[in-house]
């Protein structure tokens, strides 16, 4: 018999409801009530059920290890819904070391990516399950489920890069998507 140990993994991703499990992993919540002034309809969002979930996010950082070299992992689920005629989304960020890139892979349902630039050019690419996403440098990212069912997607970023909100709620992105009588539109 080997005398080398055989370990189960940190982490699984379930296949069947693309939750990661694992001791470690955070799980929270974002819902209406939590997305001030993200939707560009305020009083839609003022006016819906304020503990109406818009995502989850999971995320787990090995041992806390936000020292350079470090990665993290995350998994976040948009469910289906609109404020307004803007369907649901993340907050959207820029890292905190904006020098940090990141990876995001498209797991269930359909929408799309928005990476911005300094300049505020925004590239939208499709994100379906399967679909690989390079976040680059210096690149504001945020996601948009413009489908009828939840919307998965997987991450991977160095645990040292930080979340930074506020440039967003300062100047927005500047493109949304809205839907219309043709289906999803970007204006
Ligand atoms: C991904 C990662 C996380 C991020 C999450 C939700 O899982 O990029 O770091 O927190 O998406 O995005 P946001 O923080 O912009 O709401
Ligand atoms: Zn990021």
């Amino acid at each position: 018999m080997s005398q080398i140990p055989i370990h189960t993994p940190l982490l699984v991703f379930e296949p069947n409801n693309w939750f990661l499990t694992g001791k470690e992993v955070n799980t929270s919540l974002k819902t209406i009530g939590q997305l001030k002034g993200v939707f560009i309809d305020e009083n839609s969002r003022i006016a819906m059920n304020q503990d109406l979930p818009v995502y989850s996010v999971q995320t787990f950082q090995p041992s806390d290890d936000s020292a350079p070299g470090g990665l993290s992992i995350g998994n976040t689920t948009i469910y289906p819904g609109k404020v307004g005629n803007e369907f649901f989304m993340t907050r959207g960020h820029l890292h905190a070391k904006a020098d940090r890139t990141e990876f995001y892979w498209g797991v269930n349902g359909n929408g799309l990516i928005l990476l911005m630039n300094n300049d505020g050019d925004c590239r939208v690419e499709k994100m379906f399950a399967g679909s690989i996403h390079y976040i680059d440098r210096f690149h504001a990212h945020r996601v948009v489920n413009t489908g009828s069912v939840p919307l998965s997607f997987g991450a991977c970023w160095p645990s040292d890069a930080g979340h930074n909100y506020e440039i967003i709620e300062q100047l927005g992105f500047t493109t949304r998507v809205m839907d219309s009588k043709h289906g999803p539109v970007l204006i």
